[in-house]
């Protein structure tokens, strides 16, 4: 959008919301904002009590972050529906959009809104949990179960050239089901995959449907990071986002070939997956590099407890040893909320969000969203804008809030608008644009 557009359409916003700070500039605005967070004197977006009403922020900010607004007129339109249980989009060079549908199908949606018919070349989809044979090229089949299915996909960085993608899937194995993540190229038409190959398995198996994590994003120095989530069973599963002997609740790091990078943290070290980057997260749908190539995740808590943090190189995120929130029942998670050896979260959520989906903004389309952090929420049918000061959220904004749609993912696309997919049956893939 041109700078005149922009301006008229900053006054036309300010007109309709009528609000005092409606007609400062956007960056002034976003200022103005941080000025308040400085100062402790601003209205939380969050008004809501928490569930673990006990717990207490290790320091300002650290959760309830000051409410803050759009000044920009904001246009939602419904570029697509009819996707099934949509869980990843992923704009295209051309202006298209590469989708992943829950049940086990990629699709190809055209600038226009078109919906392709399904990718050849895919993973066969397993039923219901019986161990179904390998598919064609020997390739492991898809199981789409619970939280599982088809989930993420992700482009080569060098995709111009090569068009190689890259998806994570819950593959049914023997005697149950793991994250796996394989790559495959895209055929010029778009039609078909071929040159498929598993690069990433997570360990152990198990047997259920819950928490896979996983989020693919690449670093700028070409790395894959794969986020992973605990596979849920307090007893069993729970306690080995703590092990460096197994992948759950890790984010893990690996070449793209899938081969491990010799300057992981724990590479080469006895008693350890050389492939994890961190660990003592509960289960990441969230993850998005920023401009100074700093990966941030956003994962799910259990009853309060979502939580924001850049996961950094060997470093322990705390679950399910010192976290905020609480379990589902009410009973306490860890008596701690902090302990020696763990990360204190950027900034986190009770109530939750049920964050998947994220992206950073370094778009021409919202000059005021520049530098900020937007992440879909599930349950919460809303859309997150954090906007960030010095590695800290300094305001809060939920856009979205009026359509009733669980949000799955929210990437940028080459216009600067911001397009998001929906959590349902009948699934849509929202554009969200300045309005004219
Ligand atoms: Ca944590």
């Amino acid at each position: 959008m041109k700078r005149t557009q922009f301006v008229i359409a900053l006054a036309a916003s300010a007109i309709l919301a009528g609000t005092a700070c409606g007609q400062r500039p956007a960056a002034e605005q976003t200022s103005a904002a941080d000025q308040k967070t400085a100062a402790g004197q601003c209205t939380p977006l969050e008004t809501r009590a928490p569930n673990a009403a006990e717990q207490k922020p290790a320091f300002a900010g650290q959760t309830r972050a000051c409410g803050v607004k759009t000044t920009a007129a904001i246009e939602v339109s419904v570029l697509a529906k009819g996707l099934d249980r949509p869980w990843a989009v992923e704009p295209l060079p051309d202006g298209s959009f590469l989708v992943t549908e829950k049940p086990g199908r990629m699709r190809i949606v055209s600038a226009a809104g078109k919906v392709g018919e399904p990718i050849e070349g895919l993973t066969p989809v397993a039923q219901g949990g019986v161990t179904a044979e390998s598919g064609q090229g020997g390739l492991p089949p898809i199981t789409a179960r619970g939280q599982g299915g088809l989930l993420d996909v992700a482009l080569s960085p060098t995709f111009a050239k090569d068009r190689t993608v890259f998806w994570s899937f819950s593959e049914q194995r023997e005697g149950g089901s793991g994250t796996t993540v394989a790559r495959g190229v895209l055929s010029a038409d778009g039609r078909k995959l071929s040159d498929v190959r598993v690069i990433f398995r997570a360990m152990p198996t198990y047997n259920n449907g819950l928490h896979f994590g996983s989020r693919l994003a690449f670093a700028p120095d070409g790395k894959l990071f794969i986020t992973l989530g605990d596979r849920f069973d307090l007893r069993t599963m729970r306690p080995l986002a703590q092990s460096l002997e197994a992948h759950n609740g890790k984010v893990v790091r690996i070449n793209p070939d899938g081969t491990v990078p010799t300057d992981n943290p724990f590479a080469g070290k006895e008693g350890a997956l050389g492939d994890i980057w961190s660990i003592g997260h509960r289960n990441i749908q969230s993850a998005v590099f920023d401009d100074q190539g700093r990966l941030w995740t956003v994962e799910h808590g259990a009853r309060g407890g979502d939580e924001l943090n850049m996961p950094e190189k060997g470093k322990n995120y705390g679950w399910p040893v010192a976290t905020y929130g609480e379990e589902y029942s009410g009973q306490p998670i860890s008596d701690l909320t902090a302990k020696e050896g763990t990360e204190q979260p950027v900034y986190y959520w009770d109530p939750v969000i049920a964050p998947s989906g994220m992206e950073f903004y370094t778009g021409a389309a919202f000059p005021e969203w520049k530098g900020n952090i937007f992440v879909g929420g599930l349950a919460s049918q809303r859309l997150v804008r954090l906007v960030m000061k010095d590695g800290r959220v300094a305001g809060e904004e939920h856009l979205l809030t009026d359509r009733g749609s669980r949000i799955r993912d929210v990437r940028q696309g080459q216009d600067g608008f911001l397009y998001v997919v929906t959590d349902e049956s009948n699934g849509e893939l929202l554009r969200i644009s300045p309005k004219k």
